[in-house]
């Protein structure tokens, strides 16, 4: 908790109301601003948010406008306190005070010791809701970290399994709901065992992290690249026909060939092989094809990929 001598009170009124009490406020440690007419006290608020706002409803503004009206439509004094004084307390007169935004009254004459806890009482309030807000906020933070994590694959930083399953059926529904072609490539680097047989899998590791970026370089924004396995990818190619989808897979082809892949001073050469599936939008009640069956499909491509010898592209 602050203490109140950090406090700064912003006292608006007619010099009748402040000068007793802008004294009496300064003695019990508060820092006071005091303003008897609209013009400063409005200057006052664009250069400094006050813990509480003490304002004597007498004081109107220039055209006749009431100033608590005023100072609750400013946004960084949303969450400054404001208190009431007012010599009318008749009912009616409480009530519009209230409606309008202030958090408390006090009729007048005050007595000080009251006014004290009411304004002591606004600070404890205030800063109740500044640490949940602050809370609120690290929360927020903390959730989207979370969000991030669950659908990132931790070796690689792209999109990971899970990920790519979810998004894969939300695509096939948009493919069908605006009459689009989607494809998928799956790919496989080719005999990957012998990288972690020769080099370790620390250089593995490492490779299937920079293989990731050449992945990533090689697809559009809009396309999905995610880690489906160990050393096996997709990329999930909205608005993408089966020519579209060979053309790109071959550039990745390529892409990976003709990268090395450092590890140290050693030069790592790849290949991958990769399979492809696809569905156009005249493909019957797109809607209702299951994702696996464009999975399955891009593994038997690969299939075929590796078995046809390896760094190739098959549909
Ligand atoms: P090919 O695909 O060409 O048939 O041969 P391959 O040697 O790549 O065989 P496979 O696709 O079955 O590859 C599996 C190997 O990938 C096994 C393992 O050594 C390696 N691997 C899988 N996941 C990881 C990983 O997270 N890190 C490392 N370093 N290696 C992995
Ligand atoms: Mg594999
Ligand atoms: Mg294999
Ligand atoms: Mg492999």
């Amino acid at each position: 908790m602050k203490s109140i001598k950090s406090e700064k009170i912003l006292l608006l009124g007619p010099d009748k109301t402040t000068k007793d009490l802008s004294q009496k406020l300064s003695n019990v440690g508060f820092d006071v601003l005091v303003a008897n007419n609209t013009d400063t006290a409005l200057k006052f608020t664009e250069v400094t948010t006050p813990s509480v706002i003490i304002l004597d409803i007498a004081m109107q503004s220039n055209d006749g406008k009431d100033l608590l009206t005023i100072l609750k439509s400013k946004v960084n004094l949303i969450n400054t306190p404001l208190i009431a004084l007012s010599e009318n307390t008749d009912e009616d007169s409480l009530v519009y005070t209230f409606l309008h935004g202030a958090n408390d009254f006090i009729g007048l004459p005050f007595k000080f010791k009251e006014l004290l806890a009411r304004i002591n009482n606004q600070i404890k309030i205030r800063n109740i809701i500044k640490d949940l807000e602050e809370k609120n906020r690290e929360l927020t933070k903390r959730n989207e970290i979370l969000e991030q994590l669950a659908i990132t694959d931790s070796l690689t930083e792209i999109y990971n399994k899970g990920y790519i399953l979810k998004r894969l059926k939300s695509e096939l529904l948009r493919s069908a709901r605006y009459n689009e072609p989607l494809s998928l490539i799956m790919i496989d680097i080719d005999h990957f065992k012998r990288i972690n047989d020769s080099l370790g899998h620390i250089a593995g590791d490492n490779t299937l992290r920079e293989l990731s970026k050449v992945l990533v370089k090689s697809v559009r924004d809009v396309d999905i690249v995610a880690r489906y396995g160990g050393e096996e990818f997709i990329v999930l190619c909205p608005n993408t026909s089966v020519s579209g989808a060979a053309i790109l897979a071959e550039r990745i082809r390529e892409n990976v060939q003709n990268t090395a892949f450092q590890f140290g001073n050693i030069d790592i050469r790849l290949t991958v092989s990769l399979g492809l599936s696809s569905i156009s939008p005249s493909y019957p009640a797109i809607a209702d094809v299951d994702t696996s069956k464009l999975i399955e499909e891009a593994d038997s491509a690969l299939y075929k990929a590796k078995s046809s010898g390896r760094n190739k592209v098959a549909v």
